[in-house]
């Protein structure tokens, strides 16, 4: 028997409506929904791939816990709940509840509850020791946020900007910020063809950058160099919002003194673009009516990128590019408890600083959350608080986390590692219970976390009063024995005898839209998902049962109005933080002393793929089309220069560390730019003993670029995030 059900993608943050066909129970088939009314059939391939996901030979079906000889054996998901609690239980009991962290990595976003009930779990720990992967992405957007202020209005509408400005973020294929994330492609080429002028600033011709009126090709790293020219281009020509910066910012003047030697001729000659270019850049978009500027990891990986942010945010606020008074509201929330924005300032507010100490390198939690970056070295720093047990949830630190070797050692020195993984990952060989969850349309999905993504940073989350729920689409496989996350959590608490108190936050930092809401789970209380969504979705703006009437999803006509400017409001956004503008000073006389390229004349950038989301989806043929490892990119002269073609394995090497590559022409690039994917390759126990072993492997599953990456020396010290991208390498011939 077949069945076709409209559900949800949740492999990305776009949360795509799709068809979702079963046979026998099943899964098929999946398209794009036609009868969505947002995404009006959209899909991507990994999407269109979530058969192969769930059907695949290599899934779990049952939890497995590592034996003495380093074999795995299948375990029952109650007896494994049982012997985690026990060991946590141990750990707490001799080292205290600092010894247990969470990382919760990106698939754990389909499932909201499970990743409530984790962070509730370790509260009631008594822990502070959660982590995410938001301090190896983009804390940056966070943090800048806090120093400059939020514009309660938020941001102005795609569809109706007549500018916009993309930097170092590639939404066509990342569907992460920026253009709208259903079907972005087709939505930059409608706002083209209405006359839309896009600026965007990558050192690649991303499919983004193919459509921009002006496209920036810098060096990587310069984006703080470029986005000073912008303003002080802005400032000097006299093309800012005069009248809104009177009324809701402060600090111009010292903007103007910082941004004084940033002039078009010396950006130009830094940045390695042309100056006529970067004035035009600056006109295009403080000459328009509407539009955003958008970062992406690019902008984040490569240093000073609080700075970067922060000198975006500047640029807006001098441009007026928010929404104002009487403007629809472009973000007005569904799934998310309804407000009412005015045209004003959240005020600065404190980024770094609070919560628990790390206890290397001065590191703290920040707005961003605490510095994934540095739990590695939390784990192998002997001494009082040291990190004995790791809970992992969707993610996958043996591939993610900076610096692969020290994160191998910390892996290992772990008294207890367990993740929820649905196959055996890099981390999970490495872990001693790995638990078997459900996969998405095994269990019920809301459009709610793709709303949240605004709380994380401009551009992102859902333009519109839109949201979609689903029920379950397909039973697991018969015979298997999963979890769902938030059960796993929830049946550790009831071992612990702990009982969970969910929390719902709707800002980040003190800034908030609403008061956060709590919700008590407690330990032996029996429910459902559905139950759990019903309770995190009770402050919604569109009430739960209503969203249940439109299996296909469905936009409500909200017509939410930002309000005018409370009388009463004393609130003024940042143009001059004074560490940001100690940071500006400082990175032009760092110019000036000359850089660091001698040994390493390249410069590796990260760049994501349309088949893969970072680690997953290497397993699946549909998607990989018979290449399974990560190519690194390099300009057609950069290899002739080298003697190198297509299909090359080369050695490329940083400070630190190297790894063998496989090399493919791209003239997208700039020359002297390598741009890989992360996600691939094998654990340092895995690398071939003889070059050939270690060239047949590489050509199986590719090389991991974390490798080359030093948590230690480039960081940012308030986030602790690395240097992920702009590295310098060498490379040479193997
Ligand atoms: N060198 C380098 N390092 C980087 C980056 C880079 O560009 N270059 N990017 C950084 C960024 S932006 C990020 S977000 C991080 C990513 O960091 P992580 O989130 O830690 O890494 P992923 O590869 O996304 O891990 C996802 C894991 O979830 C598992 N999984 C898949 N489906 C499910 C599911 O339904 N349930 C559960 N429980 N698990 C599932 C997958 O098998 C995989 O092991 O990496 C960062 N690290
Ligand atoms: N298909 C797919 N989608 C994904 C993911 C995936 O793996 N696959 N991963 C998801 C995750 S976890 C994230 S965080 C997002 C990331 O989404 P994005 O931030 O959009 O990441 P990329 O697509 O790599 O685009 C980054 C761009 O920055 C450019 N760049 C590199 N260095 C610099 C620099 O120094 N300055 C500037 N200005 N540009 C630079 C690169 O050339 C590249 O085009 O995507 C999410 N979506
Ligand atoms: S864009 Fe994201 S949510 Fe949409 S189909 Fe692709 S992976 Fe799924
Ligand atoms: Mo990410």
């Amino acid at each position: 028997m077949s069945t076709t059900k409209p559900s949800i993608c949740r492999l990305c943050l776009a949360h795509c409506g799709i068809l979702a066909t079963a046979e026998n129970g099943r899964l098929v088939k999946v398209t794009g929904d036609p009868d969505n009314p947002l995404f009006k059939g959209y899909t991507c391939p990994k999407g269109r791939a979530l058969p192969e996901y769930h059907n695949h030979p290599e899934r779990l079906l049952h939890s497995v816990k590592r034996q003495p000889d380093g074999g795995f054996q299948a375990i029952a998901s109650e007896a494994a709940m049982d012997e985690v609690a026990d060991r946590l239980r141990a750990i707490i009991a001799r080292h205290g509840p600092r010894a247990v962290a969470i990382y919760m990595g990106t698939n754990s976003l389909p499932y909201p509850a499970g990743t409530a009930c984790s962070f509730a779990l370790l509260n009631a720990i008594g822990s502070p020791m959660f982590f995410t992967s938001n301090t190896i992405d983009q804390p940056n957007k966070q943090i800048a946020q806090a120093l400059h202020g939020i514009w309660q209005g938020g941001d102005q509408d795609f569809d109706t900007a007549d500018s916009w400005v993309l930097i170092g973020v590639n939404p066509v294929i990342s569907k992460a910020a920026g253009i709208p994330c259903q079907n972005p492609a087709q939505k930059l080429k409608d706002a083209v063809n209405r006359g839309m002028q896009l600026v965007v600033i990558d050192p690649r011709k991303s499919e983004t950058a193919r459509r921009a009126t002006v496209h920036l090709q810098p060096r990587p790293g310069e984006d703080p160099t470029i986005l000073a020219g912008m303003i002080h281009v802005v400032l000097q020509e006299q093309l800012y919002d005069q009248a809104f910066v009177a009324e809701h910012a402060e600090g111009l003047e010292a903007l103007r003194t910082q941004v004084a030697p940033y002039t078009p001729d010396y950006v130009a000659g830094r940045a390695g673009i042309e100056a006529a270019q970067l004035v035009r850049a600056a006109r295009i978009f403080a000459g328009a009516r509407r539009g955003a500027v958008n970062t992406g990891t690019g902008a984040s990986f490569s240093m000073n990128s609080n700075l970067t942010e922060y000198l975006a945010l500047c640029l807006t606020t001098l441009c007026g590019r928010w929404g104002r008074a009487g403007d629809v509201v472009t973000r007005p929330n569904a799934m998310l408890p309804p407000w009412q924005p005015r045209a004003q300032p959240f005020p600065p507010f404190p980024a770094w600083g609070f919560g628990e100490p790390m206890r290397m390198r001065g590191l703290t939690c920040s707005v961003a959350g605490m510095p994934t970056g540095a739990l590695a070295e939390e784990i192998l720093q002997e001494g009082e608080g040291q990190v004995k047990a790791l809970i992992c949830l969707g993610g996958n630190p043996m591939t993610a986390w900076p610096d692969q070797r020290k994160t191998y050692r910390a892996m290992q020195a772990l008294d207890l590692l367990v993740t929820l993984d649905p196959q055996m990952s890099e981390t999970a060989r490495l872990a001693h219970y790995v638990i078997a969850p459900m996969l998405t349309l095994e269990t019920p999905g809301m459009s709610q976390p793709a709303e949240t993504g605004k709380y994380y940073g401009l551009g992102m989350g859902i333009p519109g009063t839109y949201a979609q729920y689903s029920p379950r689409i397909v039973e697991p496989p018969p015979g298997a024995d999963l979890l769902e996350e938030w059960q796993f959590f929830h049946g550790l608490a009831r071992r612990l005898d702990l009982d969970l108190e969910l929390v719902m936050g709707y800002g980040f930092g003190p800034y908030a839209e609403s008061p956060p809401s709590t919700l008590r789970l407690g330990r032996n209380e029996e429910t459902d998902t559905e139950t759990l969504y019903r309770r995190m979705a009770a402050n919604a703006r569109i009430p739960f049962d209503e969203v249940l009437r439109y299996p296909h999803g469905h936009v409500w006509d909200a017509d939410v109005r930002i309000a005018p400017r409370d009388p009463d409001c004393t609130a003024r956004l940042s143009l001059a933080d004074t560490t940001m503008m100690a940071e500006l000073q400082a990175f032009y006389h760092q110019y000036a002393q000359g850089g660091d390229t001698g040994d390493y004349p390249y410069r590796l950038v990260p760049r994501r793929s349309n088949q893969f989301m970072n680690s997953s989806g290497r397993n699946i043929a549909r998607l990989h089309g018979g290449k399974t490892y990560n190519p690194a990119y390099m300009h057609p002269e950069d290899l002739t220069r080298l003697g190198l073609q297509d299909g090359d394995q080369v050695i490329i090497r940083s400070a630190y560390d190297y790894i063998d590559a496989i090399v493919e022409a791209d003239a997208t690039l700039r020359c002297g730019v390598i741009a890989m994917s992360h996600g691939f390759g094998d654990l340092p126990q895995d690398d071939g003993q003889t070059d050939s072993e270690s060239g047949a492997r590489l050509r199986e599953v590719g090389s991991n670029t974390g490798r080359l990456l030093n948590t230690e020396v480039d960081f940012d010290p308030y986030s602790g995030m690395p240097r992920i991208g702009n590295v310098p390498v060498s490379v040479t011939v193997s």
